[in-house]
């Protein structure tokens, strides 16, 4: 299984490296085609019934069968993780476009077209393992790269910066985020009291709270979120000459969120919307894909940006460094066993390679302790570097010996080092020649346990987000903190979130306070509190767009588009959308009001895939609905199909209404006849010579994802 190479070295082709751990994994999987046996392999005779004195009598201690069968599942659960517990991965490669020879010797950054193996999982921060997907949250981002020099993993999140500078505050802010002691709630939601209480204590969360407020905090999809290390690495080439480093991931799909109504109805009617939406893209061989990007910042440079790269709460805007695409990365392999490999695999930010190393961010130091302290109690002792998830594909060997669940047969009397007695190339020191090297930095300071000064800008990167945003997104932000503050129970807490607002923006604090039966914002009572920082670093740039998720344009591949149908539909226009719909790499559903076929104007059978009840508009991303007077009169009295189409009005997104059916609209007064049609809706008939334009103009409302500008939304019942 594991380890040595038969000539002792560590390389393998790049390509031989990209299957690698596929075949690795191969020779610990089972199928589920033998004869059932105890785990002993004796062969079972009755798996429905246990070993009785009688056919009515007591069960005996005897059965053996049945207590291995009882005791195994008595200890099927183990912790979840005491954040990210729910996730979703999957199986991929990490491909090179770019060789960064100049700036690491990290063996899968040389060589162009060099494939590493991956596995990545996607995650909430706050909710428990069986929480929803859609909740406002952090999504996590881990990569590990099965790489020829090690595992390296890159874990990430989908926002670039952090809550807190030092690792200090961790398990406070986790505490305060997390349900509630006393009686474990709010599930998976920051809008509570004690998240409200700390943040409102600790300004410097707010760069982060305006993430997690906009959109970015309700993804669409894992597919269509970006990707962030978060803090600043190193790279370090041959020479030992290092360069600091962000990593991003920016998704091919482009970045897009949900509205925040839709997202919570998602959580109720499909929790799992974010998981299946992954698995069943790659299911399909539409593979998820990113492009890695790096901003590279010399020693020098570092200097100029105007705030500390050790800072976790800063992020580098694009518009001052741009980022740099040096690979793709791609998931193709849905995970086998979801406990074996999603949930036993083991991250931790102190998995490097030569050629990448760690800064001073203090955040980042506290992280290289805990993942694997928190894996000891999770995976149940300090082997759980050889589950096959977490194994290596190549060599490792060391005198680390023995502890709980141990599967490697060491071989030999010699388990430590130096020794005479052992033989071979296995047991040698590296003499310096490819072992990792830390980075040399000089360090000559007093051992004290303070904030360095450069830290104390809180508030200028978060004006900086929120100048950036587009004014819709602005209105989301707004929203959101109305909303989380609303179920906040203390007025003075609330007052305090927006006090500390008005520094970020008073027009901001000012609307955010509104609604909230308290008093204005004031910046003088913020900054009265302790823990608050006069000091705010004069911005080098005003707005960064590369921070607003509005305006891009990637295609329609993936998204979803729901077709409502009724009897008596017509299927001209319709079939000439759908197939062009199909091309531009769209999926489209036919939903009726029962399974089955439904039959046509013209008498065809046209197959459903789901019903209005089972499968509602918010799984979605536009609509469809063909004409035909009888199929538009039996949409109309169909209480379900309206509302389908009205929710999916309110939510925004893009609408194509043929023929009669546009009667489904003006009936909620939300199009007129003489009136141009509201943002997002194409509306045509099914005279022939128009069905194409009206199929490219549907794609590209499609393809702006949301139409926030649309009129009378607040105006449809939610
Ligand atoms: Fe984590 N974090 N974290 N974190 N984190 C964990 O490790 C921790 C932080 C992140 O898919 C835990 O295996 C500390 C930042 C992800 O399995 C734990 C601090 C970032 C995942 C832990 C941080 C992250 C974790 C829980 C502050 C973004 C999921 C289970 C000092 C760059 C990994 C586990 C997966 C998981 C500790 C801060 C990302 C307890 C102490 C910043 C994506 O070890």
């Amino acid at each position: 299984m594991a380890s040595s190479r038969p000539d002792g070295s560590r390389k393998t082709k790049a390509g031989d490296a990209a299957a690698a751990k596929n075949k690795q994994l191969e020779a610990f999987s089972q199928g589920t085609d033998n004869l059932l046996t105890t785990n002993q392999g004796v062969v079972l005779p009755d798996n429905h019934n246990s070993l009785k004195a009688g056919v009515r009598g007591p069960t005996l201690l005897e059965d053996f069968i049945l207590r291995e069968k009882i005791t195994h599942f008595d200890h099927e659960r183990i912790p979840e993780r005491v954040v990210h517990a729910r996730g979703a991965a999957a199986h991929g490669y990490f491909e090179l476009t770019k060789p960064l020879v100049e700036y690491t010797k990290a063996d899968f950054l040389q060589e162009v077209g060099g494939r590493t193996p991956v596995f990545v999982r996607f995650s909430t921060v706050a909710g428990s393992r069986g929480s929803a997907d859609t909740v406002r949250d952090v999504r996590g981002f881990s990569v590990k790269f099965y790489t020829r020099e090690g595992n390296y993993d890159l874990v990430g999140n989908n926002i670039p910066v952090f809550f807190i500078q030092d690792a200090m505050k961790f398990p406070d802010l986790v505490h305060a985020l997390k349900p509630e002691p006393h009686h474990e709630m709010p599930q998976a939601s920051s809008a509570h009291d004690t998240f409200w209480d700390f943040v409102s204590l600790m300004p410097e969360t707010s760069h982060m709270l305006m993430w997690v407020m906009s959109d970015r905090a309700i993804p669409r999809s894992y597919r269509m979120m970006e990707g962030f290390g978060v803090h600043t690495f190193r790279l370090v080439n041959a020479r030992g000459v290092s360069h600091f480093v962000k990593f991003h991931w920016k998704p091919k799909l482009g970045k897009h969120g949900l509205a925040w109504d839709e997202a919570q109805k998602i959580a109720g009617k499909d929790p799992d919307f974010h998981r299946r939406d992954l698995w069943e893209a790659i299911d399909r061989g539409d593979f998820p894909e990113w492009e890695l990007a790096l901003q590279i910042v010399s020693e020098d440079k570092a200097e100029s940006l105007g705030f500390d790269l050790l800072d976790p709460t800063k992020l580098i805007p694009e518009e001052l460094v741009p980022v740099t695409v040096v690979g793709k990365l791609v998931l193709n392999r849905n995970p086998d066993n979801f406990f074996s490999e999603t949930e036993q695999v083991a991250f931790h930010p102190g998995h490097v390679v030569p050629g990448i190393d760690f800064t001073n961010d203090p955040l980042l130091q506290g992280r290289l302790f805990s993942y694997t302290d928190t894996q000891l109690s999770r995976l149940g002792g300090p082997n759980f570097h050889e589950l096959p998830i977490n194994r290596g594909v190549c060599p490792f060997h060391n005198f680390q010996r023995d502890g709980m669940h141990r599967m490697q047969i060491n071989k030999g009397r010699v388990s430590y080092e130096p020794n005479t007695l052992a033989t071979g190339s296995e047991f040698r020191v590296d003499g310096g020649q490819q072992g990792f090297q830390s980075h040399p930095e000089a360090l000559e300071s007093p051992k004290i346990r303070r904030r360095s000064p450069s830290f104390d800008d809180h508030f200028s990167q978060a004006t900086l987000f929120w100048n950036s945003q587009s004014p819709a997104e602005k209105e989301h932000i707004i929203a959101a903190y109305q909303f989380e503050l609303s179920k906040v129970e203390v007025p003075a807490i609330r007052q305090r979130v927006v006090d500390n607002l008005a520094h970020v923006d008073i027009k901001l604090a000012r609307k955010v306070a509104e609604p909230l039966g308290i008093g204005p914002p004031d910046a003088k009572a913020a900054a009265g509190q302790s823990g608050f920082r006069e000091s705010r670093a004069k911005p080098l740039i005003e707005a960064a767009p590369s921070l607003s998720m509005e305006g891009a344009v990637n295609g329609i591949q993936t998204r979803r588009v729901a077709v409502l149908i009724a009897p008596g539909v017509e299927l001209g226009a319709f079939k000439v959308i759908q197939q062009a719909l199909l091309d531009a790499g769209a999926v489209t559903k036919v939903i009726a009001s029962h399974l089955g076929v439904v039959a046509s104007s013209s008498g065809q059978q046209v197959p459903v895939d789901h019903t209005f009840a089972n499968m509602p508009s918010v799984m979605f991303d536009a609509v469809l609905v063909p004409g035909g007077a009888a199929s538009a009169q039996a949409l109309m009295r169909h209480g379900d199909a309206r509302h389908f189409l009205l929710e999916a009005y309110k939510h925004c997104k893009p609408l194509c209404i043929i023929g009669e059916a546009i009667e489904l609209l003006q009936s909620a007064g939300l199009a007129q006849a003489d009136a141009p049609p509201p943002a997002g809706v194409i509306i045509g008939t099914n005279e022939p010579t128009t069905r194409l334009q009206m199929a490219q103009d549907f794609i590209a409302a499609i393809a702006r994802h949301r139409h926030w500008g649309r009129a009378l939304v607040d105006e449809v019942p939610a």
